[in-house]
């Protein structure tokens, strides 16, 4: 009895483990093709990241540990598109027309609504 406890809490434990990696993931993006040549990883655990300025519109290939949406534009604004890990699309972002595009990647249950667009009297 007291071992099939001991294996219940290792389960357990692996579990948690597991749970809290899931909740605290990074993205590698790759400015070629496929996850090649230089890269660069961008923290998303913390919501919305616009990705470096150096980075800025320059990733080809992009590598998420979990469920993401990458944006057009900075602040998680503008078009955007979701990606699992290994989705069609991420070993080479111009197959769904974000080549050279990203700004910013947020979690998937992250999303930002689109900002409202400001009215302005002439
Ligand atoms: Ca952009």
């Amino acid at each position: 009895m007291v071992k099939s406890y001991l294996i219940f809490a290792i389960i357990a434990a692996v579990l948690c483990l597991l749970f809290a990696q899931s909740h605290a993931f990074s993205v590698e993006l790759y400015d070629q093709k496929h996850f090649k040549g230089q890269s660069t990883t961008v923290e998303v655990n913390r919501g919305c990241a616009d990705v470096p300025d150096e980075w800025d519109d320059l990733a080809s290939s992009i590598l998420p540990k979990d469920c993401i949406i990458i944006y057009k534009h900075p602040d998680c604004q503008g078009p955007r598109v979701r990606l699992e890990p290994f989705t069609f699309g991420s070993a080479y972002l111009k197959e769904i027309n974000f080549e050279d595009k990203i700004s910013s990647i947020s979690p998937c249950n992250v999303q930002s609504t689109p900002a409202p667009k400001t009215v302005t009297k002439s």
